[in-house]
Order: structure tokens, then sequence, then C-alpha cells
């Protein structure tokens, strides 16, 4: 450790650590705009600057390094002034439309600007026009709201590895864009909306779908279904003041019921069923085509555009399995519409995901059902909280209420999906079973969990021992792909998702940051997951294979894995 004095007072910090975070660590505020911890430091917005004793300047304290006797001012006029004129030269060229902006109160130029006390923009002159995209399936830009702070470029560049964004042109005319100023649907973007939870304003939003789907729920000739994420349930309360890592299932469907919606289903359950159909695709291709191996899951969407662009030589590994929002669609619009006489016409299926990417998964082509779009619209977790303040409803006081059959009892198994490793432990689950015909002793599986960014582990099946790999964010994904590629590391299976943690910190998921900076960062993921984790070791039934929905969906209507009907709805193909 070194000495340092801060404001007067000395304190024992760690060596090697920024004066930013030597600040923080102690208590003593100092705000931050363009600061991603380990991700974007660069000293650019000049709004955490310091006075250092010996220094005739004032520091950017984000890229300061402590050293013994280093004496800091952090509270001074000269300071304070610095951060009010950097703040203030922002504002004058950003369009402040606070009242209706998306981001209103959840704003971290909004806050700066009232923490510090900037009563009135002194700038005068014309406003640049930088321009509105969104021609993107699942994101949106709007230049005259970016502040430069680069730190979309930098998740994307250095987590997501997807590289979509560089600095074009110089001076004021700058904008972080894609290179030329491609359209943003014709880059290497997949839409995981990583730099969407980024973003300190709203220059990056989703695209909203909410007006569509008001619209459907009053329309009474329309049976409008919502389906939750699993990750939903533990992400949603935050939205309302709740800590993070609420276990809010029950506020849920008590929302849901009372915004209108017909029906409201639990994904969960057809998790469940992705789960059947995957790890039989696992135990076919390890007994008969090993040839085939390693299998990659595919339930994200990013994940798999990741591989269209990147990896198209690993398309045919991709399990060919639909996602398990795409299955309750799939169902939703066949199976049930036939069991309960519903016209499927008529049948509206919106899932609220905590995702962007699924927005582009939904349009995509293959994704439907006898004609019929599997899933009609994708609202994230963000969207759906929206709706939810937009009539008022007390969500933190809400009764528990229940999902609906037959989409209702799902295993812990299908819970898991939302957290990274989740997918795999599900599947290892009931390989274990379809290949020895006996459960797995205990069903934890410690070696998928964590937060550690690249997984491996080995599992025993019956007389095969296979690897397992996880990865999530991208770039582990990449790490992983190369490995295998160098013969480094060889894996019989590996799950990836796109967005760090997994589904929990999907890009459609609530934004945390502008009150409190702890939450700009990757970190506070794992409290959701923690959750997800400790739930479902109260479940009962923690194997997919043992939901009795799923047994009935199979009896009712699909036969048994890898069946034709199943082939029908339940799976599609990936080609290079
Ligand atoms: Fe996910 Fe999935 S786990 S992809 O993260 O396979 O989005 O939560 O709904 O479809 O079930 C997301 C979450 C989600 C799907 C499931
Ligand atoms: Fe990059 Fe993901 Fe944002 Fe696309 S959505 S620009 S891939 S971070």
């Amino acid at each position: 450790t070194v000495t340092i004095n801060i404001d007067g007072i000395d304190y024992q910090v760690p060596d090697g650590i920024t004066v930013l975070e030597a600040a923080r660590l102690v208590n003593i505020e100092i705000p931050s705009l363009c600061y991603l911890k380990d991700i974007n430091e660069i000293g650019v917005c000049r709004v955490c600057v310091v006075e250092i004793e010996g220094s005739r300047t004032l520091q950017a304290s984000c890229v300061y390094p402590v050293r013994e006797g280093l004496k800091i001012r952090t509270n001074t006029e000269r300071v304070r002034r610095a951060r009010k004129t950097a703040v203030t030269l922002l504002l004058s060229n950003h369009h402040r439309e606070c009242l209706t902006c998306v981001r209103n109160l959840n704003c971290e130029l909004q806050n700066l600007a009232d923490n510090l006390g900037i009563r009135d923009i002194p700038y005068t002159g014309e406003m640049k026009d930088y321009g509105f995209f969104d021609n993107n399936p699942a994101i949106q830009r709007d230049y005259n709201k970016c502040i430069n702070c680069r730190r979309c470029m930098a998740i994307c560049n250095k987590i997501q590895e997807c590289y979509v964004y560089s600095p074009i042109n110089r001076g004021l005319d700058t904008i972080i864009a894609p290179a030329f100023q491609k359209d943003m649907s014709d880059v290497t973007c997949i839409m995981c909306g990583q730099c969407v939870l980024a973003c300190p304003t709203a220059s990056l939003t989703e695209k909203e779908s909410i007006n569509e789907v008001w619209a459907v729920i009053s329309d009474p000739n329309k049976h409008v279904i919502a389906q939750t994420a699993p990750s939903i349930q533990v992400t949603i309360g935050e939205i309302f003041g709740m800590p993070i890592g609420s276990f809010v299932a029950g506020k849920l469907v008590a929302a849901l019921k009372r915004l209108g919606f017909d029906k409201v289903f639990a994904t969960d359950v057809t998790a469940d069923l992705t789960i059947m159909e995957e790890a039989s695709e696992l135990v076919e291709r390890l007994l008969k085509h090993p040839d085939h191996l390693p299998l990659l899951s595919s339930c994200c969407p990013a994940w798999v555009k990741y591989a269209e662009h990147f990896y198209p030589e690993f398309l045919p590994h991709l399990s060919t399995t639909k996602s398990p929002h795409e299955m309750c669609g799939a169902l939703t619009k066949t199976w049930y519409a036939k069991k309960y006489g519903i016209d499927p016409k008529n049948i509206v299926n919106v899932a609220i995901m905590p995702c962007t990417a699924k927005k582009y998964e939904a349009m995509r082509p293959e994704m439907q059902s006898d004609g019929f779009r599997n899933v009609d619209y994708v609202l994230t977790t963000r969207e759906l909280g929206r709706m939810i303040r937009q009539v008022g409803i007390d969500f933190v006081n809400l009764p528990d209420e229940e999902y609906d059959e037959p989409f209702d009892q799902y295993s812990g198994a299908g819970m898991i999906f939302g957290a990274t490793g989740g997918v795999l432990e599900a599947a290892v689950r009931t390989a274990h079973k379809l290949i020895t015909g006996k459960e797995m002793p205990v069903p934890d599986f410690k070696e998928a969990r964590g937060q550690s960014g690249l997984k491996y582990g080995k599992v025993t099946l019956g007389d095969k021992t296979i690897t397992i790999a996880i990865a999530h964010g991208t770039g582990n994904a990449k790490r992983a792909l190369e490995m295998y590629k160098s013969g480094e590391m060889k894996f019989d299976y590996m799950e990836v998702m796109a967005c760090p943690g997994g589904c929990v910190g999907g890009g459609g998921q609530p934004i945390l940051g502008s009150r409190d900076h702890k939450y700009i960062s990757l970190s506070y993921r794992h409290n959701r997951s923690d959750t997800l984790y400790n739930v479902e070791k109260g479940k009962k039934i923690r194997r997919s294979h043992e939901n009795p929905r799923v047994k009935q969906i199979y009896k009712e209507f699909l036969g048994h894995p890898l069946s034709e009907v199943s082939k029908k709805y339940l799976h599609t193909s990936y080609v290079e």
C-alpha cells in the first residue's frame, strides 16, 4: 500500500491503482463520464479532474496513478469550475430534450449537470445536426445525444470484439460511427446491445415496440400472450428501485395481467424443451456422429450472428434446436392454438426478453410455423418497465400471481438458462439421464458456474468423459474457437452467451449506472445470477426431463425429442 492525502486527510490505498479508484475506495466522490472500469480508461471527458500538488495543470484522475506521498485536492474552486465548464460545453452541443427523452431521470449527463449545479448554458449559436440512424433491426443511434465518450466503442471492440465503431472525422465533426459511416445494418453488429448498456445518455437505445403492443392489447379480436425470459424475474424489480437481483416472478406475472395480456407464459418451460432437444442432439452426436462434434449452443441470437460473421466454418456445429422464446412462439401458434380452439391468426406472441438481439431473431425468415411468425413482438426488460410506469402500476406492492397453463411449470434447469453456464449445466443433467438411464447424483455442476470469462471442465456421462467449455462475451468465444482451431484446447460441447454474465447481463436489461457509478461496470451482474441459482436450489424439480409440462407436450404433440414434428417446428439450420 501507499499513503496518499486527499483533501487534507491521509489514506492507505493499494499501490498501482488510479487516483479515481483510490478516492472511490475511501468513499470520496469524484464524478466521471467517459470512464468505464478496465474497459475505457482514457481521460477524455475531463469531468474527473483533480488538483495534484506539484502539478501546474489539473489532472484526469481516472488515468493518474497513486504514489507514496501524493497530495490531491478534489473539491477546490478551480476543480469545480473546470468540471462545470467541461459538462456545460457538452450540453451546449447536445439536444437537450430531457422531458421527452427515453433516458429522462436515468441519464448520466443529466445527473452530472444536476450534481454540478449547472443552471444555465451561456454558449449560444447554432447546433450542428449530426443525424439519427435507425436502420438496424434492434438498436438506434441519435448522434445529437452522443458525447463522444467512446464507451460504446470500447465495449464493442474490447469485450465483444465486433469492431463496429470508430471515430470518424475530426474536431467538432467527430462522431463515433461504423467505418465510412456505413449503414448499421450493413456492418458486423451482432445487436447484443452491450453498447446500449454502456451509453451514458440516450444516444444508443433499443428500437421500441411499445405502441404496437398497446395496439394489439386494445384489439378485442386478438389473443395476446406475454412470455417472459428466465432472467427477467431477477432483474425487472431494479427498475422500480428494488435491490439488484430481487426475485419478482410473481409480481412480474401480476403486472403483465394488469397491463391486459390475455395469457402470461414462462419461457422457462420451453427452455426445458430446448434442453430435451439439445441434450438429445449432444447424445446423438456423441454416440453416432462424433465427427459432428463439438456441439455449440445456439439459443443466443447475438452469438449466432457473431458466428455467421466471424466463424462461418463453425456453423455446422451449431445446435439446430431453436431458442426457447422461438419454441414458445411456435407452440402457441400450433399445439396451443388447436388445443384451446383459437385461430392462430389471432394469436399475438409478445416476448419479454433481456435482449436486443431477440428483436432481430424474431424477424429472421426461418422463425415461423405454418406461415405464422413464431414471435410477433419482442420487448426488452426496460420497455416492459416503461409500460408498467405508463399505467401507474405500483410494481413493488403487487401480489404474487401464477403463470398460466400450459406454460406454467418449469424446472430449475430451465430457470438457470438466464445465467452464464446455465444452459450447459441444464443440458448435462438431461444428457446424463439419456446416456446412463440414471440421474446425476447431484444436479449441481460447479464447473459451469461463476463469472470467469471462459470456463472449462470435464463431465462423465456413462462410459464417456467429455470436455465442456463455456464462454460469455463474444471476445471470449473468439478465444475459445481460436484455441480449438490451433489444437490448444479441444472441447466436445460449448455454451456461448454473447453478453457478459449471460442473459442477466443482456443488452435489454435495466441500466443502473446513472445515479451510482459502481454499477457502471460488469460486476453487479453476479448478484442477479446468484439469485437464479439460489431459487433454483429450492425447486422440487431441477431437471428438464422431469417437467410434467414437457412430458405433456411430447405426449400430445411432438412424440419424442428429434421426432419429425420436433424437427419441423422446433429446429432450424445454419449454413455457411
Ligand atoms: Fe435468455 Fe433464453 S436464456 S436466451 O438469455 O435461451 O434473452 O433470460 O429467454 O430464448 O429461456 C434471453 C434469458 C431467454 C431464450 C431462454
Ligand atoms: Fe457492438 Fe453489440 Fe453494439 Fe452491435 S450491439 S455495435 S455488436 S456492442
